[in-house]
């Protein structure tokens, strides 16, 4: 059971071949996704041989084979975390029934639209980053780009299958519609902020996947707590997938402050731009951008969505099971940040209400620990300057603060003092100018753009200098 059928047309661990008219909507679907990855996907590797990871079991161990692969044969399918035995919904005015292994009937709208909204995230990020592969700054990055990109498209077929298998007709529609919104389009837009921004270069590659897929990861979790159980098993595996996300954009991100940090020692001094370095003060306008934009993605601080998504038993917390309090949240109280005149304090609210400020609140730990890891790598040189995260507050357009300017250390501030600064707190298009000038591609084997350090080590133990994308 724990091994993935790769006999079938759609790789599958679900036994569809067990279910005819989900087999048909889903082989209706796939040339359409192909369809959409061919005109949306990686431009200019299709034909390429990428040395890439597909999954061929879910459990735990061993669960990835490693070889080349051109994209469009990639194995994309549908993957679920084994069952639980005996399951139950765990919070929620549905505490203690067991899961549901079918849609329950008066939650189907607002399971619909978070699982739609999920799914939308995923073919978005593929269209953010199509153009990337062009600026490459080695082998080794073009093919975690490569292998970050399948899996978002294996995201996009786990929530078409969910929709597909359990809602029917409408279901269908989505998955099509899923296909059609584009990143950024003034007419059919993306569902979410940050999913409709640029990622233009490999500094915003790397933090998006620093910042932005770890909003997935934040969410995939909240998710995988779903009393839905199929949703929950869906969410559950996408997460092994999430945690590479994860190291792509954190030893990326590592590798440049490294190199950085190199060239600041070498050449006594912070401006690293003449010697083609990034320099620290660029890399924390960026951070600035990047963490504000997915901060947005939690939603607005007090959310009675949140408190339904909860209350229904769709859409936990964090490690909800680990929680030891009564699971139900009607009396319990929470702490949120709050705008307070020109002040930013924090008041107590009902905690069904925080929800998203709760997991807003895990996330920003959860990024302070890599950050600390960039600032070892800084302080080790020497150096004594420290990256941080803007204020909460910070170039916020949702929730409590998107209508007030904050600073990045959280001072509400004037019109006027915006005007004045935010071009030291935000990328400036003479910043944008600067990175865009250093994405000359690097593809010989082992060898990297003068702005990044190598990394510790290669993918699967390969080597380093591996021809980890064949492009002859
Ligand atoms: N942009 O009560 P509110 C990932 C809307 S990333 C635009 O404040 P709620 C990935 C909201 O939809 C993970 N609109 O918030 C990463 C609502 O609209 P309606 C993605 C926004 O509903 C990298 C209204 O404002 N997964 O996987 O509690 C690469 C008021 O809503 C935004 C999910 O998001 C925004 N930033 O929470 C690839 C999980 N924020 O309904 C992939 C599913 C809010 O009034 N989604 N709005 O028309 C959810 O759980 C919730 O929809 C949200 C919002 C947490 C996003
Ligand atoms: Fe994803
Ligand atoms: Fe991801």
């Amino acid at each position: 059971m724990a091994g993935i059928d790769y006999v079938e047309q759609i790789p599958n661990n679900v036994n569809l071949h067990e279910n005819r008219r989900l087999l048909r909507a889903l082989e209706d679907w796939q040339p359409k996704f192909l369809e959409w990855w061919k005109d949306m996907g990686p431009h200019g590797y299709q034909a390429k041989e990428v040395y890439l990871r597909t999954a061929i079991s879910v459990d735990a161990q061993g669960w990835a084979k490693f070889g080349y692969v051109r994209m469009p044969e990639y194995r994309w399918g549908i993957f679920l975390a084994e069952p639980e035995a005996g399951r139950q919904i765990n919070f929620g005015d549905h505490q203690g029934s067991p899961a549901w292994q079918e849609v329950p009937g008066e939650y189907r709208g607002v399971l619909r639209r978070l699982i739609v909204t999920q799914g939308d995230t995923e073919p978005a990020s593929v269209e953010q980053q199509r153009h990337l592969g062009r600026t490459c700054p080695s082998l080794y990055d073009l093919r975690n780009l490569f292998q970050v990109n399948v899996e978002e498209g294996r995201h996009l077929w786990a929530m078409v299958y969910i929709l597909d298998a359990h809602f029917g007709r409408d279901g269908r529609e989505e998955s099509e519609a899923l296909l059609q919104r584009r990143s950024g389009d003034a007419d059919k837009p993306r569902i979410l902020g940050a999913f409709n921004e640029k990622t233009p270069d490999w500094l915003s590659f790397f933090l998006f996947c620093y910042f932005t897929d770890r909003d997935g990861k934040y969410q995939l979790a909240s998710l995988a707590e779903s009393g839905f159980d199929p949703l929950s098993r869906t969410c559950r595996f996408m997460l092994t997938e999430e945690a590479h996300h994860m190291f792509v954009g954190e030893t990326g991100m590592g590798r440049i402050v490294q190199r950085t940090c190199e060239l600041m020692r070498e050449h006594k001094t912070d401006d690293v731009r003449k010697f083609g370095g990034l320099d620290l003060a660029t890399i924390q306008r960026y951070i600035n951008f990047h963490c504000s934009v997915s901060l947005d993605l939690f939603g607005s601080e007090i959310s009675t969505n949140a408190a339904n998504f909860y209350t229904m038993g769709l859409k936990g917390r964090f490690e909800e099971t680990k929680k030891r309090d009564d699971h139900r949240l009607k009396d319990a109280t929470y702490s949120v940040a709050e705008l307070n005149g020109d002040r930013i304090t924090t008041r107590e609210e009902a905690a069904l209400l925080s929800l998203n400020e709760r997991l807003r609140d895990d996330y920003v730990a959860d990024c302070n620990r890599g950050l600390a890891r960039w600032n070892q790598i800084i302080k080790s040189h020497g150096i004594d300057v420290e990256l941080t995260l803007p204020h909460r507050g910070f170039h916020r357009a949702i929730g409590a603060f998107a209508e007030v300017k904050v600073s990045p250390d959280g001072r509400v501030v004037s019109e006027a003092e915006w005007d004045a600064k935010h071009h030291q707190w935000l990328p400036t298009e003479d910043d944008k100018a600067y990175v865009a000038s250093l994405m000359q591609p690097v593809t010989e084997p082992g060898k990297f753009a003068n702005w990044i350090a190598p990394p510790a080590r290669g993918i699967n133990g390969q080597p380093v200098d591996f021809e980890y994308v064949r492009l002859g």
